[in-house]
């Protein structure tokens, strides 16, 4: 290539690259009363910097290839952080691993940009193949908490099998989101962990955690849904009980697994909780957004259950590595009311829906619940 060539395409890529990450976003009217979706997505694999991807040196790289292919940034915690709206997404290479990075926006709504460093989380001192799927909370000891999902192949799957794997939790704690405390894995009674979160408060001197029990990798088995338990210490935090408070129900948006988003937000009336569901399809897993509230003293009880899904993929949602899913695991409620609900769609790409407390309230008491037959959706009518 001509050093012009060289010079021209990385002046394409710089304008390109600002242009994406200036572009406002907007709001998609009327919308459905309850939320907001805006046009654009907050977070892609081209909003990660040109110089994580492309070795920028003409000698080394004379045909300005990218050396570091970035597929999909997704799945993101969320937090606000001295006035700026940050995502702590999982950026997932071409080689399918998935690391952390952090990108901050002083809206939520759009101009999200890469902190220069992916975070660097430390090693639990074991093997550990994959991290993935952050949930941030700030708890009330004082520290910002991270729960993410730590992956390894399943050591008892024989040779010829190279997908078994198995998921544990890994808990990490910081006070200035760049440096990183990896405290010990969480340890409860089920093979399988994944989704989960941190409660905000101590609940009777204890760390309290919601839980997703799992028997295998993608089935639950005999995990019947999103759990509850207790840990005394959180440096080496043990659920020795886990207690199912929103379990899986036949023909539901949660059939076939559940789990927790973010950590909820308090609220006068309640603890107000984003989760996902999965149900089986022809087409195969379908992931929605579900919201439900639990009591303000009890946390294992359930006080609204609105029915149906809250967020579903639509339109340009629907497609990507994973079709038909839509996760969340970060929100931010504002000092105004306003509530930041930040989703990936199809194991991609990152949005952001907005909406209030005051309308997520209204929505968990006014839904319907779900009839859990069809002449109830036909009662609800008349
Ligand atoms: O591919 C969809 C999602 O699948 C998993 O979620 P769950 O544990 O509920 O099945 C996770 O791997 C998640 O990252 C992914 O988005």
């Amino acid at each position: 290539m001509k050093n012009n060539c060289f010079a021209k395409r990385l002046a394409q890529l710089n304008e390109g690259y600002e242009e994406l990450i200036q572009r406002r976003n907007e709001s998609l009217l009327p919308g459905n009363g309850i939320f907001l979706r805006y046009r654009y997505p907050v977070l892609t694999a081209a909003h990660t910097p040109l110089f994580w991807k492309y070795d920028l040196d003409e000698r080394s790289n004379p045909y300005l290839m990218e050396r570091f292919g970035i597929n999909g940034v997704f799945n993101a915690g969320a937090i606000r952080w001295n006035g700026r709206y940050l995502l702590m997404a999982r950026v997932e290479g071409w080689d399918r691993k998935s690391f952390f990075a952090i990108a901050e926006s002083p809206n939520g709504i759009d101009s999200f940009r890469f902190w220069d460093s992916p975070v660097h989380m430390p090693g639990s001192g074991g093997p550990e193949t994959n991290l993935y799927d952050i949930r941030l909370t700030r708890h009330e000891d004082g520290w910002i908490y991270g729960l993410f999902c730590t992956e390894n192949r399943d050591p008892d799957a024989p040779p010829a099998d190279q997908s078994t794997a198995i998921a544990q939790c890994g808990i990490a704690r910081t006070k200035d989101m760049v440096c990183w405390e990896r405290l010990a894995d969480l340890r409860t009674k089920s093979p399988q962990q994944r989704n989960v979160v941190l409660h905000p408060e101590f609940v009777d001197g204890k760390y309290a955690f919601y839980t997703r029990p799992q028997d295998g990798f993608i089935n639950t088995g005999s995990g019947g849904g999103i759990g509850f338990g207790l840990a005394d210490s959180i440096t080496h935090a043990v659920v020795e009980k886990e207690t199912i408070i929103d379990p899986r129900v036949y023909h539901t948006v949660n059939e076939a697994k559940n789990g927790l988003g973010p950590a909820p937000i308090r609220t006068p009336l309640g603890w107000l909780h984003l989760a996902h569901g999965v149900r089986n399809t022809a087409a195969g897993l379908r992931y929605t957004l579900y919201v439900f509230m639990t009591d303000l003293n009890d946390l294992t009880r359930v006080i609204y259950r609105p029915g149906g899904y809250f967020i579903a993929p639509r339109g340009e949602e629907r497609v990507g590595d994973v079709s038909n899913v839509v996760f969340s695991n970060g929100w931010i409620a504002g000092e105004d009311g306003t509530v930041y609900i930040y989703y990936a769609s199809s194991d991609t790409r990152m949005h952001v829906a907005t909406t209030t407390i005051g309308q997520l309230l209204d929505y968990v008491v006014n839904t319907p619940e779900d009839g859990l037959h069809s002449a109830a959706s036909v009662e609800t009518l008349q």
